[in-house]
C-alpha cells in the first residue's frame, strides 16, 4: 500500500475512534470528505430554514393584537435571525463562504424547511407556528445538541435555550384564544388544522425513505431518526392540544401504549408525502414568494455590505 493511502487509513481510523468515544470533531480535525459534505448540506439548510422562517411571522408584526404581543413577536423573529447567523458561522468552519451558501439558496440548489412555504392567514397562525413549528424544531434540535460536529453542537445548545421560550409563547397564544370567544376558538382550531401536518413533515421522510439517515446515524450527525423524533413530538403535543380543548386533525390517531413515565404514546395517520415532495420541490403555496423576498432583500442590502467591506479595509490599513 502507498504511504498516502496508509496515512488516510490511519486518519479514518482516528476519526472513527473519536466518533465512537463521543469526542467532538472540530474544524481543524481531519474528516472524510463525505462527512464534510453531509454537514455542509445539513447545517446550511438548517441556517436557511431559520432565516426564511422569519417571513411567515414577520407578516404579522404590524398587526399584532397588543403591544405585549408585538414585543414578544419582534423578539422571537430577531432570535430566529440570530439562529441563522450562528448556523451560517458553524457551516463556514467547513470551508464554504456565506456568499456561496446564499447563492445555492437563490439558485434553488439548497433547501429550507418545507413548513415555511405555507401562509400565515390570521393571528392564530402565529400561535400555531410557535407551538407546533418551534415545538417540532426543538424536538429535533435537543437531539442535535449531541451531534458529533463541535460547532453545530454548540450552536444547537444555544438555540435550544431560546427555542423553548418560542414554543411557550406560541402555546400561550393558543391557550388564550381557546379561553376567548367562539370565533377565537374557531380560529385556533382552524390554525391547528392547517399547521399540524406540515409540522409533522418537518421531521423529513420515513426512515425507510430517507437517503441520508444511514450515514447521519453512523457518524452521529443525527442522534435519532426522523420517525423517532416525529413520534416524540406527537406524544408530547397531543396532550397539550387536549388540555386546552383543541382537536388534532388526525382521525387515525390512537393511543398504543404508555411510556416509562406512564404518559400515552400514539400511532398517527398517513402523512401526505405527495404534498410534502411537491412543496419541497418548489410547488408549495408560498415557495416563490419566500425566495423572491429573500433575493430582493439581499439585493437591497448590497450597499450595506459594500460599506461594511470598505470600512473593514480602511480600518485594517490604519
Ligand atoms: N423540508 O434523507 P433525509 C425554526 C429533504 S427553523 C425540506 O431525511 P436528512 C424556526 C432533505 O434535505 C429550524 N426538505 O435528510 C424558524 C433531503 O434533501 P437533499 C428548522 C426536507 O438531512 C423560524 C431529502 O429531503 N429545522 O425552527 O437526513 C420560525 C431527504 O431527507 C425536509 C431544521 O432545519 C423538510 N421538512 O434529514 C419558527 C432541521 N425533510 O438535502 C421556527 C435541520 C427532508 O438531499 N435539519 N428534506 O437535497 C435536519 O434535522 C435534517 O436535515 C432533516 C432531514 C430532519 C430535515
Amino acid at each position: 500500500m502507498k504511504k498516502a493511502a496508509i496515512d488516510e487509513a490511519q486518519l479514518l481510523k482516528e476519526f472513527e475512534e473519536k466518533i465512537e468515544a463521543e469526542v467532538k470533531i472540530e474544524p481543524r480535525d481531519w474528516m472524510p470528505d463525505a462527512y464534510r459534505e453531509h454537514l455542509i448540506r445539513q447545517i446550511s439548510q438548517h441556517a436557511h430554514s431559520e432565516v426564511i422562517g422569519m417571513q411567515p411571522e414577520g407578516n404579522w408584526i404590524t398587526r399584532a393584537p397588543s403591544l405585549r404581543a408585538k414585543k414578544i413577536l419582534l423578539a422571537k423573529i430577531q432570535d430566529e435571525g440570530g439562529h441563522g447567523l450562528y448556523l451560517y458561522s458553524a457551516a463556514e468552519t467547513l470551508g464554504v463562504s456565506r456568499d456561496q451558501f446564499l447563492q445555492w439558496l437563490h439558485e434553488g440548489k439548497a433547501k429550507y424547511s418545507s413548513v415555511f412555504n405555507y401562509p400565515t392567514l390570521n393571528w392564530a397562525d402565529i400561535g400555531a407556528i410557535g407551538w407546533l413549528v418551534d415545538g417540532a424544531a426543538i424536538t429535533n434540535q435537543v437531539s442535535l445538541q449531541r451531534t458529533s460536529y463541535g460547532p453545530y453542537s454548540r450552536a444547537m445548545i444555544r438555540i435550544c435555550k431560546e427555542e423553548s421560550f418560542h414554543q411557550r409563547q406560541g402555546y400561550e397564544i393558543m391557550w388564550k384564544m381557546m379561553e376567548g370567544t367562539k370565533d377565537q376558538q374557531r380560529m385556533a382550531q382552524d390554525a391547528i388544522d392547517r399547521w399540524w401536518w406540515p409540522a409533522l413533515m418537518m421531521f423529513g421522510p420515513h426512515d425507510t425513505d430517507s437517503p441520508h439517515t444511514s450515514n447521519a446515524m453512523k457518524w452521529k450527525i443525527k442522534r435519532e431518526s426522523n420517525d423517532r423524533l416525529r413520534e416524540k413530538f406527537i406524544n408530547k403535543t397531543v396532550p397539550q392540544a387536549e388540555l386546552i380543548g383543541l382537536k388534532v386533525p388526525d382521525d387515525q390517531l390512537k393511543v398504543v401504549g404508555k411510556d416509562q413515565m406512564g404518559e400515552p404514546m400514539y400511532a398517527h395517520g398517513d402523512i401526505d408525502w405527495d404534498e410534502f415532495w411537491r412543496v419541497v420541490k418548489g410547488d408549495g403555496p408560498c415557495n416563490k414568494q419566500r425566495l423572491d423576498h429573500h433575493i430582493n432583500a439581499h439585493e437591497n442590502g448590497k450597499w450595506v455590505r459594500e460599506c461594511a467591506y470598505a470600512y473593514q479595509i480602511k480600518t485594517n490599513n490604519q
